[in-house]
């Protein structure tokens, strides 16, 4: 008599451990392939998003303030001693959230987190009439490698503004979905990005846990020599 042909339990249970080993092959970089896609697309955007910005300055003169009643829309001041100035100005500095509807950008990134804005307010002010000059003026925007050491570690010290995207974990963004705030960041180079100063982090991506601490956030910078570049090419200065 013949036997039939085929699996024992032990060869399926070898067929089934090697399927799954291969499936977690191609599985884990997809996952991966997907947020490195999600990542460029908002380097794209912010890059975007600094185009916007030059345009501005040049139909306008001036760069749009912070938004910080998450409509969308630039907040000046428009009474007082700071008539004419960002609502959210502090010091040399305005920071919130971009202006996406002023601007007439995207109004989220890729995790649906609205874009950070920290501004050399100066640049903003709506008086004087020409408040971009090429001697530049206040305190610029400091980008830095390490929140621990700013001034040591710094990219520049002199960019007009910033625009963050706080990242995948979106730390300390407003969600564009709720309106609220998530929660904040714990570490503290994001910290550094959510806290309205002059200075923000832009650095490589690490993980939780890692020894230089958690950090997703996506930035981009306007140089003032860029911004003075683009107008000087548009007839809007010196
Ligand atoms: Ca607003
Ligand atoms: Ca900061």
């Amino acid at each position: 008599m013949e036997r039939a042909h085929g699996f024992t339990l032990i060869e399926l249970a070898v067929a089934i451990f090697i399927i799954t080993l291969l499936l977690g092959g191609i599985l884990v970089p997809l996952s991966m392939q997907v947020e490195r896609k999600q990542i460029s697309d908002t380097q794209k955007t912010l890059d975007e998003i600094k185009e916007a910005l030059a345009g501005f300055a040049i139909a306008n003169g001036y760069l749009p303030c912070p938004d910080i009643n998450n409509d969308g829309l630039e907040d000046v001041s428009l009474s007082g001693p700071t008539n004419g100035k960002c609502s959210s100005s502090s010091g040399s500095i305005a920071a919130g959230n971009l202006p996406w509807q002023t601007l007439g950008v995207a109004n989220a990134d890729v995790w649906g987190n609205r874009f950070r804005y920290v501004i050399n307010e100066r640049y903003a002010w709506r008086s004087p009439a020409t408040p971009v000059t090429l001697s530049g003026g206040g305190t610029g925007v400091r980008v830095c490698t390490a929140a621990s050491s700013c001034a040591g570690s710094a990219l520049t010290s002199s960019a007009v503004a910033a625009i963050l995207s706080l990242g995948k974990n979106g730390y300390g963004a407003t969600s564009s979905i709720t309106g609220t705030t998530n929660p904040n960041p714990a570490s503290a180079d994001e910290i550094e990005n959510t806290d309205n100063n002059r200075d923000v982090v832009s650095r490589t991506i690490t993980a939780p846990g890692t020894p230089a601490g958690e950090f997703d956030d996506i930035v981009t910078w306007l140089p003032s020599y860029v911004l003075f570049n683009r107008m000087v090419a548009a007839g809007k200065l010196p």
